[in-house]
């Protein structure tokens, strides 16, 4: 039940390459992912219009729906805030639609129409790296995974307004059940998503995980802790190990660096929230440069373990690339020398 992530990155769908030797497969850097025209926003005009649709249907739908919603793990994230009358009304709001073989239910690049939840059927997901917008013409890109009976895709876009992040097709007849933009934005989307939210635009200010999609952004911001630290308190030691990436919620925080046994002077001062620090135990393994000591007011923190981190986004990690990070450069060098970043263990993110 739900989606498998596809294992190989490297190899091409479009071709039978599989050392990522194909040109399909190659980056353009110069061409931004981002778009910058995203889905449209949710008007106040919509808002006050709106009525929860509903679209009759049988029991055994509403029971699979019910059962599809209370097992899928991405669904209890989206949803698990609604009580059991509220799961009603999104069920009703649901409506049915048959997919053919190599349907293209959702086109990556295309605003967002629906979110879907899969009855029947198999789909392939692809991302196209190259590429904002995927035309007829284009190829897919990698096959990023697979969802069959159980699984829901398609909330990207509606989450963030964004362009769709990937093209779905069905490899074989199926049915999914869809919940309109505005529905989906109305029933489903809440303060909590927007918590997220406000973490993901941290995330996405780090250089070292700018080139991350929407869909892995979210999955880092799902494993993000916040600690508080009290006024002057240590919060990493220069010469330690890194275990944790930060980013400054509220407060200040001073890195002070010491050297040749000498007074500690002060380095930087993070005073914004977002400011970040620590990034690099995400990548190497060489002890702090510096320490950190929490502001006269204290500090609250968000943190995102190494551990953690690499569960996340192991197997792209190789994706970091030197060109695009010349202050992380030698890091990443060394660390792409090493023989366990050579094989691409299986992602555990799953739809
Ligand atoms: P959407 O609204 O952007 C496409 O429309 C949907 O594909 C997207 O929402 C997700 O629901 C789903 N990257 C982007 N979108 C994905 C991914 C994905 N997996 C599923 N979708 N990745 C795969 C991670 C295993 C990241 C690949 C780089």
């Amino acid at each position: 039940m739900g989606c498998k992530p596809s294992k190989p990155e490297s190899s091409c769908q479009n071709c039978t390459k599989q050392d990522g030797g194909c040109a399909n497969n190659a980056i353009d850097t110069s061409k931004k992912r981002r778009p910058a025209v995203s889905a449209q926003e949710i008007s106040n005009s919509d808002m006050s219009n709106w009525k929860k649709p509903v679209h009759e249907k049988s029991n055994e739908s509403k029971e699979l729906l019910r059962n599809i919603i209370s097992s899928n793990q991405k669904l209890q994230v989206l949803f698990g805030h609604l009580d059991s009358a509220q799961i009603e009304d999104v069920i009703m709001a649901m409506f049915p639609r048959d997919v053919k073989q190599n349907e293209k239910v959702i086109k990556q690049g295309e605003p967002g129409d629906n979110f879907w939840i899969v009855e029947s059927g198999t789909f392939d997901i692809f991302v196209n790296r190259n590429r904002t917008t995927v035309s007829d013409n284009d190829p897919l890109g990698d096959k990023v995974a697979s969802c069959e009976s159980g699984a829901c895709f398609g909330e990207l876009a509606l989450m963030y307004n964004a362009p769709r992040a990937a093209t779905v097709t069905s490899t074989q007849p199926g049915r999914v059940w869809g919940l309109d933009a505005t529905s989906f934005k109305m029933m489903v989307v809440t303060t909590e998503n927007s918590k997220k939210k406000k973490y993901e635009s941290f995330l996405e200010k780090v250089p070292l995980l700018k080139e991350l999609n929407q869909y892995e952004r979210a999955a880092l911001s799902d494993v993000i802790d916040v600690a508080k630290f009290k006024p002057g308190e240590v919060i990493m030691k220069q010469g330690d190990a890194g275990h944790f990436f930060y980013i400054l919620e509220s407060g200040d925080a001073r890195a002070m660096i010491s050297q040749d046994g000498n007074p500690e002077v002060e380095a930087k001062h993070y005073t914004s929230a977002g400011d970040y620090f620590g990034e690099l135990a995400l990548l190497s393994t060489s002890p702090r440069k510096a320490s950190v000591y929490a502001g006269p007011h204290g500090c609250v923190l968000l943190s995102i373990s190494k551990e953690k981190f690499d569960r996340v986004l192991g197997p792209i990690k190789h994706r970091l690339n030197v060109e695009n990070y010349p202050d992380y450069a030698e890091i990443i060098r060394a660390e792409k020398a090493k023989p366990d970043l050579a094989q691409e263990p299986v992602s555990p993110v799953s739809g």
